[in-house]
């Protein structure tokens, strides 16, 4: 007898989401989704990298606070981005303008190997390759990894314009 297609039992995939934010407590708001994400039915064993901060890039106010998260999922893409919304909008995330200033931003970075074009996504992440903040912490948890455009630590040396620091590293 033919197995029942249940999407639930599909094996697990490797997840990949960035985490920042600018306003407000943005080192505990990062560190809340994270343990918020860790509790979220179907996101499994999830590891936060370190915090890192950075200048807005396209972006305004003050520095970011970064990190990215690695997760294996049952959960389809598009499950995924309702939780990053919901946990978003529990943070008081608001979108007055395109990069403005966030509480709290959740972006989708890699879900496996697929590739998702839809009006609302787009995965991989299309700007993470030239992206230091996500590429430093993304290096913490994937040393190695081979993204479409290259090698992970190509990609981010070719950001070597970008300064970034350890949260914990006052700056310069
Ligand atoms: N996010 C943006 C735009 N610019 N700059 C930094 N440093 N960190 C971010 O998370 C960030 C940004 C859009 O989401
Ligand atoms: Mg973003
Ligand atoms: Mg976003």
């Amino acid at each position: 007898m033919a197995e029942p297609t249940d999407s639930t039992r599909a094996p697990p995939v490797d997840l990949y989401i960035g985490l920042g934010a600018n306003l407000g407590d943005a080192a505990d708001a990062v560190r809340r989704a994270a343990a918020r994400l860790a509790q979220t039915p179907g996101i499994l064993d999830l590891r936060l990298s370190p915090l890192y901060c950075s200048a807005p890039i396209d972006s305004s106010g003050p520095d970011y606070v970064n990190a990215v998260a690695h997760a294996r999922t049952t959960l389809d893409p598009q499950a995924v981005l309702a939780v990053l919304q919901a946990i978003e909008q529990v943070h008081g995330r608001e979108r007055p303008y395109r990069n403005a200033p966030r509480t709290l931003d959740l972006d989708l970075l890699l879900y496996g190997r697929r590739r998702v074009d839809t009006a609302n996504l787009t995965v991989p992440h299309p700007r993470m390759h030239e992206r230091a903040f996500v590429l430093r912490p993304l290096a913490d948890l994937a040393p190695g990894l081979i993204l479409a455009q290259g090698h992970l630590e190509d990609l981010l040396a070719a950001c070597g314009d970008q300064a970034i620091r350890p949260l914990d590293q006052p700056a310069p």
